[in-house]
């Protein structure tokens, strides 16, 4: 018998393509040395040209999910992408109580608070952004939103280092611990610069920006290897530092897949 490994909790959609939501969560875990957990919350129709539509899951299917699983089998960090609607996110944020995840527990709790696909299709019901704000952020260890989440969120329109920082206080403000504003999204730079704080470090991270247009799944996939990494013990400026070298690689190695956008591949690791 072998050493269990840690175990990382996704409470996310499925992409039929199989580059994003909960296929890139658990590609990531997996790769990342933990074992990968779900609860399913949405099952999306689409390839690589866009989103064709989604349903989600009956909410007390995804509540029990959490349960059985945070119940039996333990739950070293958990993260959020797809949650499709304010009810899911209101009786997730109840659950997560109750099992005792989150940032005034032990257990680490990312939130990406994934609203549209890359293509710009919804992936959220309207109503569903509010409660992101006020059930999930208080709750979050940490929130990764891109540029164009952070502008639905907070208005702000990120265009360089100083907006960068006004946007991290005006998220910090909903009540997460730490947040990453991810400028990977802003072109122009050559770099790939984010901003990570909790109020009162702001430490930039920066990295190479590689040239492919092969990018669906990165923030899942980003925000799942930081989520490995707090499971494993890590700090979230440790964990954040790790998920930002995973997803460069996953970047680096992306490929063509059908017509339209291609993954980015977490199994760089695995093929070498
Ligand atoms: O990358 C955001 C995302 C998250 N979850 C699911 C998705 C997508 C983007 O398409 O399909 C299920």
């Amino acid at each position: 018998m072998t050493r269990t490994p840690r175990t990382a909790l996704t409470i996310a959609g499925s992409d039929s393509g199989g580059g994003a939501g909960i296929q890139a969560d658990l590609r990531t875990f997996f790769a990342n040395g933990v074992h990968g957990l779900v609860a399913l919350t949405a099952v999306t129709v689409q390839n690589s040209l866009g989103v064709q539509g989604f349903s989600e899951i009956p909410v007390d299917v995804v509540t029990a999910q959490i349960k059985a699983v945070a119940t039996d089998m333990g739950v070293d960090a958990a993260k959020t992408g797809m949650l499709a609607t304010a009810e899911i996110i209101r009786e997730v944020a109840k659950t997560l109580d109750e099992v005792e995840i989150g940032r005034d527990t032990k257990t680490p709790f990312v939130v990406d608070p994934v609203a549209a696909s890359m293509t710009g299709h919804a992936l959220l019901r309207e109503d569903a952004l509010e409660a992101i704000r006020t059930e999930l952020f208080p709750r979050a260890t940490l929130i990764t939103p891109n540029l164009d989440e952070v502008r639905l969120l907070t208005g702000v329109e990120v265009t360089g280092p100083a907006t960068q920082r006004e946007a991290a206080e005006a998220l910090l403000g909903f009540g997460s611990r730490w947040v990453l504003v991810k400028g990977g999204h802003l072109y122009g730079g050559q770099d790939c610069v984010d901003l990570l704080s909790d109020g009162r470090e702001f430490i930039e991270l920066s990295g190479p920006r590689y040239i492919t247009e092969n990018t669906h799944g990165g923030g899942d996939t980003m925000a799942s290897a930081i989520t490995a990494t707090l499971a494993k013990g890590a700090t979230v400026p440790e964990a954040v530092a790790a998920g930002k070298r995973f997803i460069e690689r996953c970047v680096a190695e992306s490929y063509p897949l059908g017509a339209g956008v291609g993954p980015v591949s977490p199994f760089w690791r695995l093929a070498r």
